[in-house]
């Protein structure tokens, strides 16, 4: 065996050179896997003995990419291109052998061999995108080349991981391997392409299938909702366009200049601080992973509306059977009956087969007793926010659950303590705050209470990962992190339109931020009459006027906005009217407002919000504030989240805007303590540790 590096080694298996990377965690291709790659090609290459050469990994999966850590820094070492270049050009057939996942720069690596193998669990892909790049290694190229432009352009702008098994029928891969004779299948495949003295396949030779200028548009506008504000799809687009209609050296040329432009980008750079936030969000400084875990086969929920449907569907989707608990059988029959229709919704969206549906479905057993939750591993109430409810049912949950089980509420923003001191075992008590659709939204915010045990809070992170979604640990406030932050982003939603502003004209601000809807669209979609009192009303908000004229939002056709038959908004002259007559009740003159100055209503609030959470340890770090936002919220993933954005305004900068905002507009302003202290060190929010 031949070391070229601590990550790089070479073996002689007869006429076979095999090249081992063992650079963990994921085999990433930073400088001295470039370095050992290089160097242990050029030796194979130069020896007599040597017919053919096999690139595998060790540990865990084949090389997952470049090393996101490495952009922005000087690059050292071997470049990729040099690497890439020194296997496709190798006089010696080159085969590689994948397992676990061949991603980015690895796939990249892997499609200038001239034959790839790979185990049945393996996948593939070319997943930049999702990073706010692109496959900048000669993967817009060249894939195309295999796949076709249309197939490449749909696996790359989705950043989809490819199965083995459809990568063989595809073309990405030559041959399957046994899954656990990966090593020996792949020297025994090269002994067969010395032997037939197959050829060098170099896919970059290939000719590209025409793709028409109309088909590129046909593509840009149908996925126009979904590529809107990220930088980097249009860029693939382009090295497509490039790669069909340019020799391969010249769309080469056109994907570096593209995968420049977007990796100096900030939506890059916001999209890579996401990758990490994702995964730093799972560690919890005191409660280390190698923490116990109660096991969880059984999940009690009690409330069968639409969260409860919502979360049952999402438990038993990963297999975990699901009592569903409501205090009538009509109601219990309503919300079976939702979860069936939103499976079968599924099915004919083709995510679930016929199947599929009915193995869920029977996993879903619903019930009118609580005494059936005797022996179910966790308990999920998910039913209205009163407290007292609450507090019965909790107090009922204590006598009839068996003494392991962990009893969580779904609460938005009540007092979890005030519940579970209503238990004789608080330390079972934490809050799941699922976000609605649950069944679609990715988040929980998972909420530690007082006297919650370590061994409470690992189990639930785990089963939040289990179930598919991201958890963030949260301490108990009111509203907790999300919804304590979108309070201030809505009290200055109504300040601004009491100043004189269009609701449409802030709704259109956050729309081109980034979000979905606005403020006022969302307001009108769930009806502005929940929390309004006909009796109490007296006319003294927008609000108010608006649900005393019964303008209560989309099911009465008006709201803030007018709707027609088909649900379609436009702006409305009576709601303008009432916000003009505000306005001049407070002196305003009429003005139109720039989107700059919304934002910076709307957000920076926000932040100074994340600031005082942070400071009371509400939230572990500023990256999960950001991880709640995007997962839950819906701010847009190519602006990071909000203490992101903070720490790209540059903080100073914040400071002094909620400084002025606050002789302007007063008490409400206050910057935070911990925002004037991080200025005053010169820190950022991703510098802040409790
Ligand atoms: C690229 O290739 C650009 C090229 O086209 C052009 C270049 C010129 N770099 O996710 P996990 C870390 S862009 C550095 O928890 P899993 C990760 O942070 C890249 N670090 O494990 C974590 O660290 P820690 C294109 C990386 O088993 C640890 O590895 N490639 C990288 O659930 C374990 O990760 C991608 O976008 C990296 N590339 O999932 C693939 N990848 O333990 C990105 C991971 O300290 N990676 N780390 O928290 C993934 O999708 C998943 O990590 C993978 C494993 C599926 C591989």
């Amino acid at each position: 065996m031949t070391a070229f590096n601590d990550v790089t080694d070479l073996t002689l298996d007869g006429n076979v050179a095999v090249i081992t990377l063992d650079s963990p965690p994921v085999n990433a291709l930073s400088a001295i896997v470039r370095d050992g790659m290089y160097a242990a090609f050029g030796a194979a290459i130069a020896d007599t003995s040597v017919a053919a050469i096999v690139l595998i990994c060790a540990g865990r999966t084949f090389i997952a990419g470049a090393d996101i850590t490495e952009f922005g820094g000087a690059s050292t070492g071997a470049s990729l291109f040099d690497v890439q270049t020194i296997i496709e050009d190798s006089p010696k057939p080159v085969i590689a052998a994948i397992h676990g996942t061949a991603l980015g720069g690895g796939l990249e690596v892997a499609l200038c061999a001239h034959y790839r193998i790979a185990v049945p669990s393996a996948k593939c892909g070319l997943p930049e995108v999702n990073l706010g790049l692109l496959p900048g290694a000669g993967g817009t190229q060249r894939l195309p080349r295999i796949t076709g432009p249309r197939k490449a352009l749909e696996l790359m702008t989705a950043g989809t991981h490819v199965a083995a098994a459809e990568c063989l029928a595809m073309g990405l891969i030559d041959a399957l391997a046994n899954e656990t004779a990966l090593r020996a299948d792949a020297v025994q495949y090269a002994r067969k392409v010395v032997a037939d003295a197959a050829p060098l396949h170099r896919v970059s030779d290939r000719a590209v299938e025409p793709m028409t200028s109309d088909d590129f548009t046909a593509f840009r506008q149908a996925n126009a909702k979904k590529f809107r504000g990220f930088k980097a799809p249009e860029a693939i687009i382009q090295c497509v366009e490039a790669a069909v209609n340019l020799p391969f050296d010249e769309g080469i040329k056109v994907e570096r200049t593209k995968f420049f432009e977007v990796v100096t980008s900030p939506e890059s750079a916001a999209q890579r601080y996401v990758f990490f936030a994702e995964r730093q969000v799972w560690k919890i400084p005191s409660v280390p992973a190698t923490t116990p875990t109660r096991p969880i086969d059984s999940v009690g929920i009690i409330g069968s509306g639409t969260m409860g449907g919502g979360i049952a569907m999402t438990i038993a989707n990963a297999g975990i059977a699901v009592t569903l608990i409501d205090t009538n059988q009509e109601a219990l029959d309503r919300g079976l009956k939702t979860i069936r229709t939103n499976y079968e919704r599924s099915m004919k969206n083709g995510r679930f087969t016929a199947e599929q549906v009915e193995e869920r479905v029977g996993r879903i057993a619903g019930s009118l007793s609580m005494e059936d939750l005797s022996d179910v591993d966790l308990v999920i109430e998910a039913v209205y926010e009163r407290m007292s409810i609450k507090k019965e049912i909790f107090t009922a949950l204590d006598t009839i659950c068996k003494p392991s089980a962990i009893l969580a509420t779904n609460t938005s923003g009540l007092n979890i303590d005030e519940i579970a001191a209503v238990t004789a075992r608080p330390e079972s008590v934490i809050g799941l705050h699922f976000f609605s659709p649950a069944n679609v939204m990715r988040l929980v915010e998972v909420v530690r209470a007082d006297h919650t045990a370590d061994d409470v809070i690992n189990t639930s992170m785990q089963l939040t990962k289990r179930i598919g979604k991201i958890a963030a640990l949260v301490g108990v406030c009111p509203g907790f992190v999300g919804n304590r932050m979108l309070g201030q982003r809505a009290r200055e939603a109504q300040a601004l339109i009491e100043g004189g502003a269009m609701p449409w004209e802030v709704d259109q601000a956050l729309y081109e931020f980034g979000f979905a809807m606005g403020p006022f669209q969302m307001i009108d979609l769930a009806g502005l009459d929940i929390g309004w009192v006909k009796d109490r009303s007296n006319g003294a908000t927008i609000r108010d006027r608006l649900c005393e004229l019964d303008r209560r939002g989309q099911k009465t056709s008006a709201g803030y906005y007018d709707y027609d038959a088909q649900r379609n908004a436009s702006p409305s002259p009576v709601t303008e009217a009432i916000v003009r007559e505000f306005a001049s009740r407070s002196g305003i003159e009429p003005r139109s407002f720039t989107h700059e100055e919304i934002i910076e209503r709307l957000v920076l609030p926000m932040i100074n919000e994340g600031a005082k959470i942070l400071a009371e340890g509400k939230a572990i770090r500023a990256s999960d504030i950001d991880i709640i936002w995007i997962n839950g919220y819906n701010w847009p993933a190519y602006r990071g989240g909000p203490m992101h954005y903070a720490d790209t305004l540059g903080l100073a900068n914040v400071l002094s805007r909620l400084r002025e905002l606050e002789a302007e507009f007063g008490e409400q302003w206050k910057p935070a303590a911990l925002l004037e202290q991080l200025v005053a060190d010169g820190k950022s929010f991703a510098d802040h540790r409790a």
